[in-house]
């Protein structure tokens, strides 16, 4: 069956599922007794770092409760409003967000300042009595972490979009949790294929029901240009235009109001967006819309094959630089976020001489406009300063320049094509999809540790993991979500729980108690067969 096709079948079933609740009495969990929750105190992805289940301290959300935050705190607020518009459309409750109180009603308090100091940046503390949930954090970032561990802790209809008839009971206990990880990332890449504004806050959505806190756009590569340069206009209008993309299927890019818009939905989700611009390979697009980007200063044709390594901007000529010192300055003007991500994968066109002089002019501009550069690990290749972060996605387990550039003190995000790669086929059968790493099955995705994967790179140099997703064959938000569910969770796993909790048979077993939320919010999943699946 295709994927589409399934899918479709997928939204009838939830359609079919949501119809029910609209014949039932206005307040059905009101009459309804306090039951017993149907999830367990550690039944959260990623596992939290200590969890303490009290199964006599049950709470249960009625038409009463109330969420309290920080009196005079912005951010407490947001995070409470937010976490509103998540509770109220299947509790049918009015939950009204209101500044602490000491009042008699039960309540999901919110509080930002005072929490536990090894809670770090984004850690929080979670404790469920009879009389209410209370989320405790050191910052904003962290109360919202708080919250999705909530919501996963609600029965899975919590995630329909109209009201249901359940007991909104939440397990008693407390939760201390806080990520192994600073950096927890997906990847999307919009130049093989352009994916619109409204499907990357979908996948932002996503994305952080699971703590993930990176979001990284790969926006040009040989196919298409996807972001809008004022300096170089045609990039998008040529570069991005009709007949762009693999098979071309385009047209598509983002205006800067645009890539505004997702920067900012994204804080709001508490993920940084890393805008990358890969050079000096993966340009044809650039090239071909603009002749004298060439060192014949004849633009070769548009291309949508996916072929790799054939294209180079002129190493030698001052106008690249000049190119490349626009497109950063503008890009960094509009990315509040730190990084600024340069590519220089799959050079095969430039020679490692010209790689190398291209590179040491390139790096200093990143930090000139104020960003710190990212590069893939081909980048270390050039010894940059420290402060530029690798990012591996090799196959095997030794990398010298890798490491030697560890030895030096730069850290490196993990995102091994043959663990993390969402687009690689989950078996022979999977319909979307490539193979040049290997089929990664859910278990393949799961089952390893980033501090231990390459030689030399341990605990202290690594600075999280990243699941990138290349687009050649993906199309649509279900393509993407078919891709990324479930192996996204398992990596997001790895980022944010310790060594210690790692264990398959139980992550299995809270990834298949997940479905019946995917199957709620519309998420095309694949089904494992190694996933015991509700
Ligand atoms: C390799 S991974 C690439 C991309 C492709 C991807 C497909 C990397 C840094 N480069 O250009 O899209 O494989 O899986």
């Amino acid at each position: 069956m295709s994927v589409r096709h399934r899918h479709t079948i997928t939204r009838l079933l939830a359609a079919t599922a949501l119809a029910l609740p609209l014949t039932l009495p206005a307040t059905p969990a009101a009459a309804a007794p306090a039951g017993t929750p149907t999830r367990q105190l550690t039944d959260v992805i990623p596992a939290p770092a200590e969890t303490r289940p009290d199964p006599r301290n049950t709470f249960t959300l009625s038409p009463l409760t109330v969420i309290r935050t920080t009196p005079h705190s912005t951010p407490a607020r947001q995070v409470g409003r937010q976490l509103a518009d998540i509770l109220r459309p299947a509790t049918g409750y009015p939950l009204p967000v209101l500044p602490v109180q000491a009042t008699p009603l039960p309540e999901i308090a919110l509080l930002i300042g005072g929490a536990d100091a090894r809670l770090g940046q984004e850690g929080y503390q979670l404790d469920v009595t009879r009389r209410g949930v209370t989320i405790r954090a050191n910052t904003s970032a962290g109360l919202f972490a708080g919250t999705q561990t909530l919501r996963q802790l609600l029965p899975a209809q919590i995630e329909a979009p109209q009201r249901q008839r359940t007991t909104w009971a939440v397990p008693g206990g407390s939760i201390t949790d806080h990520p192994r990880f600073a950096y927890r990332g997906a990847m999307l890449d919009l130049a093989r294929h352009f994916h619109t504004v409204g499907e990357i806050k979908a996948y932002l959505d996503l994305l952080s029901q699971y703590k993930i806190n990176y979001l990284h756009l790969h926006l040009t590569d040989d196919q298409g240009w996807r972001i809008q340069i004022d300096s170089w206009p045609r990039l998008t209008t040529v570069g991005g235009g009709p007949g762009t993309g693999v098979d071309g299927a385009g047209p598509g890019y983002l205006t800067k109001a645009d890539y505004k818009a997702v920067t900012a939905y994204a804080a709001e989700r508490h993920i940084t967006i890393i805008p990358e611009i890969d050079m000096p390979g993966h340009t044809n697009a650039a090239q071909s819309t603009y002749a004298e980007l060439n060192c014949d200063g004849v633009a070769p044709p548009p291309r949508t094959d996916t072929a790799v390594g054939y294209s180079s901007l002129c190493i030698d000529d001052e106008l690249t630089y000049q190119f490349i010192e626009d497109v950063i300055r503008e890009l960094a003007e509009i990315t509040p976020g730190p990084y600024l991500h340069i590519g220089g994968d799959e050079a095969h066109a430039t020679t490692d001489e010209d790689y190398t002089a291209f590179m040491r002019r390139v790096l200093p501009l990143v930090g000139k406009y104020g960003k710190r550069a990212f590069g893939w690990n081909e980048i270390m290749q050039v010894d940059p300063a420290t402060d530029v972060v690798a990012q591996f996605w090799g196959t095997g387990t030794t990398n010298t320049d890798l490491a030697e550039a560890v030895a030096r003190g730069n850290k490196v995000v993990m995102s091994p094509a043959n663990k993390t790669y969402l687009d690689m086929k989950y078996d022979r059968n999977t319909p979307l999809g490539l193979s040049w790493a290997g089929y990664i099955e859910v278990r393949d995705a799961y089952d390893w540790n980033p501090a231990q994967r390459v030689t030399g790179v341990g605990e202290d140099a690594v600075l999280g993991v990243e699941a990138p997703l290349w687009s050649e064959t993906l199309r649509t938000l279900d393509d993407i979500e078919y891709m990324a569910f479930p192996r996204l969770p398992a990596i997001a796993e790895l980022g944010w729980s310790t060594a210690a909790s790692h264990d398959w048979e139980s992550f299995r077993t809270r990834l298949g108690a997940q479905a019946p939320r995917w199957r709620l919010q519309g998420v095309d999943y694949y089904p494992s067969p190694q996933v015991p699946w509700l």
